[in-house]
């Protein structure tokens, strides 16, 4: 489901794509499984996606991403775009103390695919906190209440006593607690979504490799391994009125 939130910023930043999206839902969460279990099921999406000719994948999951990266890029042909690049490159741009924070669930958290990433920058010292019952609260909608900010602020406060003035969502789920994690954070942290850093890199590969749609209609397709009628209903709060008119 998370992946909907990169759905919603490509729809946004290149207006004129078409998207060939599937939710594994049938299998989810994949945060809390193993990275091994991970790799094999997002293999097996794109491998389908390949077949049905896309120009290129985008692999709209952290806990994926950090499974299948390396792989990913070697098994295909057309170009591989993952979330924890871009939003390591945004946060070493953000970061005006050199401390940076990252949530995201425990696979995520556990594979150490940000500390990989931040390797290029040295100087970064980087807070890793799982925050796995996050992506339970925005799956049942509460986006806003008391008991979300109380765990919000548990899950924060390593990365708020470390000092960190720039904190990665580094889970797709999250772009849809921004209000309450910048209520948590204050003004004074700066947060980077992994959707939209994701969506600027599709843009940026798509315009220097010669690859963007021609301005026009795109028609978007939507699939899902699991419950279409909840993933439907979920959906249309992850990313919009998009889902409605989509095959499902
Ligand atoms: N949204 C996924 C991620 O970015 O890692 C995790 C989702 C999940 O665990 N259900």
């Amino acid at each position: 489901m998370g992946g909907l939130t990169v759905a919603r910023a490509i729809i946004d930043q290149l207006p004129s794509e078409s998207i060939f999206y599937v939710a594994d839902t049938a299998r989810q969460p994949y945060g809390p499984k193993s990275i091994a279990q991970v790799r094999s099921y997002a293999l097996e999406v794109m491998d389908h996606l390949v077949e049905h000719d896309v120009k290129m994948l985008v692999i709209a999951c952290n806990s994926a991403s950090a499974a299948v990266l390396r792989d990913a890029r070697e098994r295909y042909d057309v170009p591989v775009v993952e979330v924890i690049q871009p939003a390591t490159r945004r946060a070493v741009r953000a970061t005006r103390n050199g401390r940076v924070g990252v949530i995201g669930t425990r696979a995520t958290i556990e594979s150490m695919a940000y500390q990989d990433a931040f390797a290029a920058a040295p100087d970064i010292r980087l807070t890793g906190v799982a925050a796995p019952r996050l992506v339970e609260f925005v799956e049942r909608g509460e986006t806003m209440s008391d008991e979300l900010i109380d765990v919000i602020r548990e899950y924060l406060e390593p990365v708020l006593s470390d000092g960190c003035d720039t904190l990665i969502l580094g889970c797709t789920h999250y772009p849809l607690l921004t209000g309450a994690i910048s209520y948590v954070a204050g003004d004074g942290v700066t947060l980077v979504s992994s959707a939209d850093e994701t969506a600027k890199d599709v843009f940026r590969i798509l315009h220097d490799r010669g690859l963007a749609a021609t301005p026009g209609t795109p028609r978007h397709m939507f699939r899902t391994t699991g419950d279409t009628g909840l993933f439907a209903q979920l959906g249309r709060r992850f990313l919009g009125p998009e889902i409605q008119a989509v095959e499902l």
